[in-house]
């Protein structure tokens, strides 16, 4: 496979919902697209990097830069003889693991389609539905919390994950607690707590949750490991995992129970899948983050859940949650018994809809090897 040009958009588009963490109140949401092209086929990727430096170091402008300059030119007319290559040759890049994603995730759909394979088979997964489970924000009353879950609840959804933060803590899981009973549930922090507040967040262990998703610092792990001896609630990472060796490392320290996969913030496939054989391997289950993506991230995200370890339900939700309408057609939704199904078709298997990219677009960018 040459690839032999990289089409960069980058859009805005409206959430159906406001979506509040710890770090950020956002009402829309700007991301790129990537679209590689070798020999008149189209591979798609989603760069899940945000607006703004909040989540993780990686922005879009940033994301723009790094691919233009620096991965667009060590991509383009490589002859690479699998996508698992593209993340080797883009070592020499340091971090920019969004950007790198974005750019390796579509040179997969891309090979997929050349093969004329969905992708799982590619990345090795065989499940032909997954379990769907909701992130659900800070509201604006604890209120307004209990109507979303029962709305998710009746929607089938097998996992309700509720974003937390000092103030917006133990009253929100004692509220769904109370009107729920024992459903399936997490929290979020989204790196929001210190260890001193490890009294507070042992608080959560009468509750009997799930886990508790990153309590604290984005780049911690030994705080972690310290929280974890100080509470029964398993703790999953998401932000301080970057890759198969933080992982190890992690879990040799006792940082964690569980491990949260967003290829974005790994590098692509290619780490994703050597975090999620590592996991295994380690007896730790994983499941599948996401990050607001639109149809086209959504549908590999859906792709990747299908290898065996992702046994816990990912925050992998309809389109309509999202965006109305989605970029795809028809949008991804979720069945009654809380499932998705796996996109059958060659690649990522969902269908783009041109006139609704180009009108979201708010700038382009086409590289090619003569610029
Ligand atoms: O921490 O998992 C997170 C969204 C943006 C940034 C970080 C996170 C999230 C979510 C939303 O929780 C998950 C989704 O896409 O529904
Ligand atoms: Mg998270």
């Amino acid at each position: 496979m040459i690839i032999d040009h990289i089409d960069l958009r980058l859009l805005r588009l409206p959430l159906v919902h406001v979506f509040e963490t710890s770090f950020e109140r956002a009402d829309d949401r700007e991301f790129i697209v990537v679209q590689v092209r070798a020999d008149g086929e189209v591979g798609y990727g989603e760069c899940v990097a945000g607006e703004n430096p909040y989540y993780s170091a990686e922005t879009t402008e940033t994301a723009w830069h790094v691919i233009t300059e620096f991965i667009a030119p060590r991509v383009i007319g490589h002859d690479f003889s699998h996508p698992r290559e593209v993340f080797e040759r883009l070592r020499p890049i340091r971090g920019h693991n969004m950007a790198k994603a974005a750019v390796e995730m579509a040179a997969w759909d891309l090979a997929a389609r050349q093969q004329n394979l969905p992708l799982h088979h590619l990345l090795g997964g065989r499940k032909t539905a997954i379990e769907s489970g909701v992130s659900i924000g800070i509201q604006d009353s604890l209120d307004e919390l209990a109507t979303k879950v029962a709305t998710e609840l009746a929607a089938g959804y097998r996992r309700i994950k509720i974003k937390i933060k000092p103030g917006w803590d133990l009253n929100a899981v004692e509220t769904v607690r109370a009107r729920f009973g024992a459903i399936p549930l997490m929290v979020d922090a989204n790196a929001a707590y210190s260890l001193d507040d490890a009294p507070r967040l042992a608080g959560l262990d009468r509750f009997d949750l799930m886990m508790i998703e990153q309590p604290l610092d984005y780049d911690d792990v030994t705080d972690h490991a310290r929280l974890q001896r100080q509470m029964r609630t398993a703790i999953c990472l998401d932000e301080s995992i970057h890759s198969a060796r933080h992982a190890a490392d992690a879990i040799d320290a006792g940082a964690c129970r569980i491990i949260n996969i967003k290829p974005g913030r790994v590098g692509g496939y290619a780490e994703s899948i050597r975090l999620h054989d590592l996991c295994a391997a380690r007896g730790i289950p994983v499941w599948h983050g996401g990050m607001l993506e639109s149809g086209i991230g959504r549908a590999h995200n859906i792709h990747l859940s299908t290898l065996p370890n992702f046994s816990l339900p990912g925050d992998i939700a309809a389109s309509r949650r999202y965006y109305n309408p989605d970029l795809i057609e028809p949008p991804i939704d979720i069945a009654p018994d809380g499932t998705i199904a796996v996109p059958g078709g060659p690649g990522i298997g969902v269908t783009i809809v041109p006139a609704r990219v180009e009108r979201a677009t708010v700038r382009r960018a086409s590289l090619s090897g003569s610029l």
